[in-house]
């Protein structure tokens, strides 16, 4: 066991779970200088809270996230709470000099992310977003790829991310299940929840996003609320489709909606550049789809690479060549890389400077949207 690293996590749903089954599996796994150590989970509900602090083997719990974010026997404050609440939270924890791993989007909107990037910066604590796709091993394959040139001049992005689990219009909005409906907790839709993520991918695989044109709906306009029991307009977008041109020249085009029939999380993207193209698919994960224009003559055609072999990204420290892993590795990935810049004193990508990029594309995207205009990033 390595040195201990202090975790103080901040809510317990999903991601709750899938960052602490996280913390859980590196020691085994990864050889770190860190180790973490599940020291404290806080939430309101007591009880529910003592339940899950005893389901992941938390030291402690608290029902007041800011009595955690000054406790002294904490290092780094985990934030997996709605997106209204990361401000004033990422604020604390740095005031107090913890390190912070915070849920994406970063924020509810630019001013916010541009404030949580000066307190962490001032205070000069680690940081990171949760933005864990870029650490499934065929993405961060396909960044190798592209780093290397392999690709050459880039000319087209496409990506996607679809949903289908809000169609019913008897769906309630807000609550501790349905936050993400709720504008006020969610800051936005799909553009904030599974575009941030596309987006994310796409500046650091293929650079900056200078100008965007979007459209969005809310499909269902009123939904019950489940805080006050009333029906209220619904504030989010329920679909979202944008163009871009990124820096390097490329074009882009991005669709997210959760109004895909039969797709659950649906996310693809595609790259073509000048010497070859990649395609990869969230629900395919372990597999980089590649096509290279040196492959001349009558076999030429796209090959389908199972990225699972020792000389893969990450591939190495799990089972033996052959043998995928799946969606909760990537949150693996991310602590790994995460102790090892606590070794080193760095922080990893996405810092939160990088999300703060992504979120100056949803804002735009949001704003194109309302008034039918390209807008700048
Ligand atoms: C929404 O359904 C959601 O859980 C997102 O919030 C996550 O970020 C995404 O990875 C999967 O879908």
């Amino acid at each position: 066991m390595g040195k201990p690293l202090r975790i103080g996590m901040i809510g317990y749903g999903f991601m709750g779970r899938t960052h602490s089954n996280a913390y859980r599996r590196v020691p085994n796994f990864f050889q770190t200088e860190y180790t973490p150590v599940l020291q404290a989970v806080c939430a309101r509900d007591a009880d529910k809270v003592k339940a899950f602090a005893d389901q992941w083997g938390y030291a402690s719990v608290e029902t007041d996230w800011r009595k955690l974010v000054e406790r002294k026997d904490i290092d780094a404050i985990d934030i997996c709470t709605p997106n209204n609440l990361h401000k004033d939270m990422a604020i604390a924890a740095a005031a107090n000099g913890k390190m912070i791993l915070c849920e994406k989007p970063l924020a509810m909107n630019v001013a916010e992310g541009e404030e949580m990037c000066q307190a962490v910066e001032k205070a000069k604590v680690l940081n990171t977003v949760w933005y864990n796709y870029r650490r499934v091993p065929a993405v961060t394959y396909a960044k190798q790829l592209i780093d290397e040139g392999r690709l050459g001049r880039i000319f087209h992005y496409r990506a996607n991310f679809l949903q289908d689990w809000t169609i019913s219009a008897d769906l309630p909005q807000g609550g501790t299940a349905l936050w993400r409906l709720d504008v006020a907790a969610a800051g936005s839709g799909v553009t904030g929840d599974l575009l941030a993520h596309c987006i994310d991918t796409a500046i650091w695989l293929n650079g900056d996003i200078s100008t965007v044109n979007a459209m969005t709906e809310t499909f269902v306009k009123e939904r019950k609320h489940t805080l006050t029991g009333k029906v209220e307009k619904v504030g989010i977008d329920d679909a979202c489709t944008f163009m871009c041109r990124f820096g390097n020249g490329s074009l882009g085009l991005f669709e997210s909606t959760r109004y895909a029939r039969g797709h659950k999380a649906l996310y693809t993207f595609e790259i073509n550049g000048e010497n070859g193209s990649i395609k990869w698919d969230l629900h395919d994960l372990h597999r980089l789809q590649w096509f290279d224009y040196k492959d001349e003559g009558p076999l030429r055609g796209w090959r389908s690479i199972h990225i699972t072999d020792g000389d893969h990204p990450y591939m190495k420290q799990w089972w033996v060549p052959g043998l995928q892993i799946g969606y909760e590795h990537t949150f693996v990935h991310q602590v790994a890389d995460f102790l090892e810049g606590v070794a080193k004193g760095e922080s990893i990508g996405p810092t939160f400077r990088d999300a703060l990029e992504t979120q100056k594309v949803c804002d735009a995207v949001l704003d194109s949207a309302k008034d039918s205009q390209w807008h700048n990033v």
